[in-house]
């Protein structure tokens, strides 16, 4: 027989999840729904617009090899030029989108069970403006678990979905925030209503049960709750955008949970020489850098390149999956003299870089005139002293403030400048 059969008073109808006694924690009502409502709507404005930002950083508009959604057509309204200061920018916005976005999984899934109820309500549309509201919904609710979704399994099992990540992430974000917004619309209002005075008297608010079982957990062990699992995220994610022990304890995330150890090439990797199958002959005494512009094809080897002026620049490497590494010191030939020696002496165009490696993404990338002018930016050909490891890129690698991981281009073969 089953249980709820035991329990039911004979006579009864059984209850279905469209009756709200059905729905017994005394837990749920209007106050516990719009605490965590706003929580949500300042932290998910916070990932939403860090994410925007994070698509602007890719250079998008520039040039197709750094486009992963093309066919985004007006969604690319607010493209900008991406700054190259303050250096650790791209650092912050990432670390942040990322860090933020996991912390708020608790708080995602305890406003989604809060509302349960109202998802189970009948009849399931009342009027037409409750119909749209209804569809705002399935755009928030449907975005919401997409996005978090699509961007988890990414920074976990990087290249999970290698190049159509980004388009998924990038349209969903646009359903997202299309719920996003009218769901703020429709409902702050009310939220903070309920917040300064409580639900006026007379009024269901469709989530507290009608018929609650005794407490087990009081309405504050309830955000106690969230809030220890939020920060238990915190605490095991965020270090992976830091030295010493916070990386050490960020074992959820990869580039997490490790010392790299000492020496002058012991920082995160994001993919190894061997990975990309760059075999050291590709990168020994035949290596040549070809740079090329109005003044025609020039070839430079390392010892050459080395003969140069050289100059020293502290940055970061910050990926788009949220770890970084704080600032390394690179040397090598700033891009500006590269462009003046491609026939640019004046003022430095855009660059298109291209890698010796010969598959997989990101290793072509296209790089703004205000990336090139900066007297930062630099073909490294050492770090922290040492030449570079095969891993970070030997015998050369491109290194911009402020940019994405994705920019920076190891085993540099080609530099292309001029207008693109
Ligand atoms: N040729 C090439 N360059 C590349 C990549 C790559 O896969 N191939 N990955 C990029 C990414 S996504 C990042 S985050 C940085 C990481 O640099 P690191 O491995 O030296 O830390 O390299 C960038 N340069
Ligand atoms: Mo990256």
């Amino acid at each position: 027989m089953p249980l709820t059969s035991l329990r039911r008073p004979p006579g009864k109808r059984p209850r279905t999840p469209a009756d709200p006694a059905f729905w017994r924690s005394p837990v749920r009502g209007a106050r516990f729904t719009a605490v965590l409502g706003l929580v949500l709507l300042v932290g998910l404005t916070v990932v939403a617009g860090t994410g925007l930002l994070s698509y602007a950083a890719y250079n998008p508009d520039l040039d197709p090899v750094n486009d992963k959604t093309p066919d985004k057509g007006w969604l690319g309204f607010y493209l900008f030029a991406w700054p190259t200061g303050p250096h650790w920018l791209y650092r912050l916005t990432q670390g942040l989108h990322v860090t933020v976005g996991i912390v708020l999984v608790p708080v995602l899934l305890a406003k989604l069970w809060s509302v349960i109820p109202a998802f189970f309500a009948l009849p399931p549309v009342r009027s037409v403006a409750h119909a749209l509201e209804r569809l705002s919904l399935l755009l928030l609710v449907g975005g919401a678990l997409f996005q978090f979704l699509t961007g988890l399994l990414n920074i976990q099992l990087d290249y999970l979905f290698p190049g159509s990540f980004y388009r998924l992430h990038f349209y969903g974000a646009w359903v997202f925030l299309a719920g996003f917004v009218a769901h703020t619309a429709l409902k702050l209002p009310r939220a903070v209503r309920v917040l300064r005075r409580g639900l006026p008297s007379g009024e269901a608010d469709g989530l507290a049960s009608p018929d609650p079982l005794p407490p087990t957990l009081s309405r504050r062990g309830a955000f106690a709750t969230v809030g220890a699992g939020s920060l238990l995220l915190l605490v095991t994610s965020a270090g992976r955008s830091f030295d010493g022990p916070l990386r050490r304890i960020a074992l959820l995330t990869p580039r997490g949970g490790t010392d790299e150890g000492p020496g002058p090439n012991a920082f995160q990797v994001n993919k190894t020489a061997a990975a990309v199958r760059i075999a050291p002959a590709d990168t020994g005494e035949g290596w040549r850098l070809t740079v090329r512009g109005p003044a025609g094809e020039l070839r430079f080897s390392r010892e050459e390149l080395l003969a140069m002026e050289l100059h020293s620049a502290a940055l970061p490497i910050a990926c788009v999956e949220g770890w970084s590494t704080s600032d390394q010191l690179w040397r090598g030939v700033r891009l500006r003299d590269l462009a003046a020696l491609a026939g640019y002496p004046d003022r430095p165009p855009a660059v298109f870089v291209e890698s010796l490696q010969r598959s997989g993404s990101f290793r072509k990338a296209a790089l703004r005139d205000n990336q090139v002018r900066d007297g930062r930016s630099l073909l490294a050909l050492e770090v922290n002293g040492a030449p570079l490891s095969p891993d970070h890129g030997y015998p050369a690698r491109i290194i911009v403030p402020a940019a994405p991981g994705v920019l920076n281009t190891k085993w540099v073969e080609t530099l292309t400048f001029g207008e693109l």
